[in-house]
């Protein structure tokens, strides 16, 4: 069987723990946290979380587990079957994780575990998450879901993506980034309403209250 390490609190354990639950996959999840110890490191290069431990081996990053998944589990489909869609929505989660979430996450430390504010990514992380969210309302549709009415690996990635620069940006600015993208209520909407979003959110949310209390 495969096993997820990671946490119900790590957004990207989540995206890879949605698409297993909405294919149908049988997996354990094996309770695992960042960390750079050796015996971490041989499963984890980067010490990070998730990685999903395969009958091949072990594999991380992300985006590159859900490839697997849609390669070894390919019903249902979780990416369009044309190349240019396919390849389109790849383009939209690159954005989403590096313009968005990954410049949000310079003020995790500060906004969850009592980290220093830096002053430098005060400044400098509105103006970048603006410019990848005007990105995302170029490229997305949002009928409801990112790319119209199918459903797939693009909205995981783009909803976690967001839930978490989201929650950040908020305490962070009291800024509410949703409202910076036309349809993008609609599509959280469609997402809240679907049996594995509620599931790994109700974990989610169930960490969260422990971590902040
Ligand atoms: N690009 C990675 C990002 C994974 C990531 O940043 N995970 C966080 C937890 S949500 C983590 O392990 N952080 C600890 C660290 O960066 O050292 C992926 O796609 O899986």
């Amino acid at each position: 069987m495969l096993k997820l390490h990671g946490i119900s609190l790590s957004n990207y354990t989540n995206m890879v723990k949605q698409c297993l639950i909405e294919k149908g996959i049988e997996f354990e999840q094996v309770d695992a946290r960042p960390s750079q110890d050796d015996d971490f490191l041989i499963k984890s290069p980067m010490g990070k979380i998730p990685c999903l431990e395969t009958p091949d081996g072990f594999l991380i990053e992300t985006a590159a587990i859900l490839d697997y998944l849609e390669d070894v589990y390919p019903t249902p489909a979780m990416y369009p079957t044309d190349a240019f869609a396919k390849a389109k929505a790849r383009e939209i989660m690159h954005v989403a994780e590096l313009y968005i979430e990954v410049a949000a996450r310079r003020h995790l430390g500060a906004t969850f575990f009592g980290g220093e504010r830096s002053e430098d990514a005060m400044t400098e992380v509105r103006p970048q998450v603006e410019k990848g969210l005007h990105a995302v309302t170029q490229l997305a549709d949002f009928g409801p879901y990112v790319m119209g009415s199918d459903f797939g690996n693009v909205d995981i990635f783009v909803y976690h993506s967001f839930r978490l620069a989201r929650m950040i940006l908020k305490r962070t600015y009291d800024w509410d980034i949703t409202s910076a993208v036309p349809g993008f209520d609609t599509y959280l909407a469609a997402m809240d309403e679907r049996d594995s979003t509620k599931s790994v959110v109700a974990e989610n949310e169930k960490a969260m209250a422990a971590l902040i209390k």
